[in-house]
Parts: structure tokens; C-alpha cells; sequence
């Protein structure tokens, strides 16, 4: 497998920070975002709080116990999820191969651009333009890697582990750093003596699925900076369109298919930009009286050319009655990319 660029953000202390965001009062302060009740729990504490051991899931009552001073604020999911979609859009523009992790973090495969270090500063940046609230990215050749570089120079950090640096990189790191190795797994490892990756890299396969099972095989990879799990996006936005709204509605072919070849090239260019292949051809007419239809074609193959997705949705408009009715608006997008994502020979630079 080549050389992959995989990126890893992560909000800091997300629900804490919406909220310092948008109290100026709760800047600088210890607080928690949860209910103070005897049965409230600390979803996110500000950093400010976590310097008194204040942590996600812990008790409420034992929070305030360390931190008396501490500000219970109530959580606002609206306003998180909202904010959420918002960065997602901005992986978008990097990447189709975006799988978030949770409400605050996602991984991104950009193998195909010169420079991850650079769209991850770059996407650093438009979320703090965008959001006022700052991100932490890790970058390297795998998911296990990128999350643990996210992890490093939290909070508003970037952290690189640059294709010649991983060996050096994993052999020093304490194993309950990896990711996929949970306390208790790591308390076991000590037990075995095993307490870097170093360590953990003495071991044989064997006995490694001897003593933690199937994760064994896994972890054996771990300790050699191996993780070959890909970016798995939310398929259905795996697509790349472009659509236009016509000046005066229209049904005369030569006008529709001008601007049909004009969206095959938006669209074109959108996909190989984000490096998408798709399988499937849609074309969307909306008409006069507002009313909308979507004609497809799906092939065994992906769509090689610019020309051959403005033939197939030429085909699809051709086949549409249009005597009766003007069009308003016309769109054309490519989807369906085949299994796994599309991942072509282009030659994949060591520029990180
Ligand atoms: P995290 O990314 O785990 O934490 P964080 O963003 O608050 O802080 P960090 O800087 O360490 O990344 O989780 C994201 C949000 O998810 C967090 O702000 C609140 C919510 N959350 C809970 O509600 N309960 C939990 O147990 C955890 C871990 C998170
Ligand atoms: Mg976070």
C-alpha cells in the first residue's frame, strides 16, 4: 500500500469552549458543562478545571468537591451540533474521505494532496475564522498514529509523525498512549514488563494473541507503527455535483445541454480535486412550476472522463419529455465511488 496522509482534529474541551465563546464571564474560569444536581455529571470541563482533576464523566458532586468554585453550565446541543456540521464542511473542502468520530473529531484521508501539514494548518485556521474555537490535528501515515499525534500538543496543537519519524516515534511511546489500548489493557502490558512501544515490539505475534487474544494480531502491528484500517466516510456524501439556475426558464435542448457540458466540468473538477471516482451519473431538472426529478444511471465501472459523465447525462436529458414543461434548473453529479475509495496510482509525494 502506498504512503497514505491521514489527519486527525479534534475540538479543544469542545462543550467548555462554546461556552467561554459565548459568555465573556465564563472566560478563564473553571467550568463544566452538565447539571450540578446530585445526580449531574461533567459532560467537558474547561481546561481551566481540568488543572483540579476535573474530567469528562466524572460525578458532579465530586467535581465541586475538587474545584468549590467551580461553574456548572447547562450543555446546549443545538448549538454544538450545529457547530459540528459546520467543521465537517470544512474537512469537505479537503477531502470526500471524512469519517467523523464523534461530535467533535474526525479523521481525513487527503493522500492526495502535496502537503497534509499544510491543509491541516490551513483547516486549523478556517475553524478558528469561522468558530472562534481552536482544534487540535495530528498528522500521519495511519489512523492509530494521527489520533495519537491530535492527542499531543492539546490544546490549539498541531503535531506531525512524518513517515521516517514513526519507528523512532512509537518505539518511545508509553503503551497506554496507543490507541486502541485501554486502561486496562495497559495494566496488564505492565504486568508483562512490557511499558513502551519499544517493549511491546520484543514480543512475537504469537505471544502477543497468546496473552490479549485477536487484539494481539492488532497490536503487534501497533508496535511497528502498522495500522492499515482506511478513512471510512458517511457514503452518501461521497459525491461531487454542480447545478444551475437558468435566468429565464427554458426547454430548448442546444441551451440545456450548454449548460449541462458547463456543470459536467464544475463537477468534473470538484471530484478530481477531492480525488472521488464514481460509478453513478445523476441528472436533476427542477421545472417551472417548482416540481423536481432525478434520473440516474448507474455502470459496472467508474466514469473515466469528463466526456463520458456529460454523455451519460446528456442521455438521461435526452430521455427526458420535455414538450410540456420549461426547466429552471439543471444539475449533474457523480456518485457512488466503488469499494474501497478510490485510491488510483497517482504518484503519492513523501511531503507531509
Ligand atoms: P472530547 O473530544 O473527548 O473532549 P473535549 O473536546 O471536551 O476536550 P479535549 O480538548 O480533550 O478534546 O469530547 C468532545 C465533547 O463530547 C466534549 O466537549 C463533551 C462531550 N463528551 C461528553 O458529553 N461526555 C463524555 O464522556 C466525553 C468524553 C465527551
Ligand atoms: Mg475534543
Amino acid at each position: 500500500m502506498p504512503v497514505r496522509k491521514i489527519i486527525h482534529i479534534d475540538m479543544d474541551a469542545f462543550f467548555a469552549a462554546v461556552e467561554q465563546r459565548d459568555n465573556p464571564a465564563l472566560c478563564g474560569q473553571p467550568i463544566a458543562v452538565g447539571h450540578a444536581g446530585p445526580r449531574g455529571v461533567v459532560a467537558t470541563a474547561s481546561y481551566e478545571a481540568r488543572r483540579y482533576g476535573i474530567h469528562s464523566a466524572m460525578a458532579a458532586q465530586r467535581a465541586k468537591k475538587l474545584c468549590p468554585g467551580l461553574i456548572f453550565v447547562p450543555a446546549r446541543m443545538n448549538v454544538y451540533k450545529h457547530i459540528s456540521r459546520h467543521i465537517r464542511s470544512i474537512f469537505r473542502q479537503y477531502t470526500e474521505l471524512v469519517e467523523p468520530l464523534s461530535i467533535d473529531e474526525a479523521f481525513l484521508d487527503v493522500s492526495h494532496l502535496p502537503s497534509a501539514t499544510q491543509a491541516a494548518k490551513e483547516i486549523k485556521q478556517l475553524i478558528w475564522e469561522r468558530t472562534c474555537l481552536t482544534a487540535s490535528a495530528g498528522v500521519s501515515v495511519n489512523k492509530m498514529l494521527a489520533k495519537i499525534a491530535s492527542d499531543y500538543q492539546k490544546p490549539n496543537g498541531l503535531f506531525v509523525i512524518a513517515p521516517k519519524n514513526v519507528e523512532r516515534f512509537v518505539a518511545q511511546l508509553p503503551v497506554e498512549k496507543f490507541f486502541g489500548i485501554g486502561r486496562v489493557t495497559a495494566e496488564k502490558m505492565h504486568r508483562l514488563g512490557i511499558y513502551t512501544g519499544a517493549d511491546l515490539r520484543q514480543k512475537t505475534e504469537e505471544e502477543l494473541v497468546r496473552h490479549f487474544g485477536k487484539a494481539g494480531h492488532a497490536y503487534f502491528g501497533y508496535a511497528r507503527g502498522i495500522d492499515d484500517r482506511p478513512v471510512e466516510p458517511n457514503r452518501k456524501h461521497l459525491s461531487a455535483g454542480a447545478e444551475t439556475t437558468f435566468a429565464q426558464d427554458t426547454n430548448d435542448l442546444p441551451t440545456l445541454l450548454a449548460a449541462l457540458a458547463q456543470m459536467a466540468q464544475k463537477a468534473w473538477q470538484h471530484a478530481e480535486k477531492l480525488n472521488l471516482r464514481g460509478k453513478t451519473v445523476t441528472l436533476k431538472l427542477k421545472f417551472a412550476d417548482f416540481k423536481q426529478i432525478t434520473r440516474s444511471q448507474t455502470f459496472d465501472v467508474v466514469l473515466l472522463s469528463e466526456t463520458d459523465f456529460f454523455t451519460a447525462g446528456k442521455k438521461l436529458l435526452e430521455q427526458t419529455d420535455l414538450h410540456a414543461r420549461k426547466v429552471r434548473l439543471i444539475g449533474l453529479t457523480l456518485s457512488n465511488p466503488p469499494e474501497p475509495p478510490a485510491r488510483d496510482g497517482r504518484q503519492l509525494q513523501f511531503d507531509f
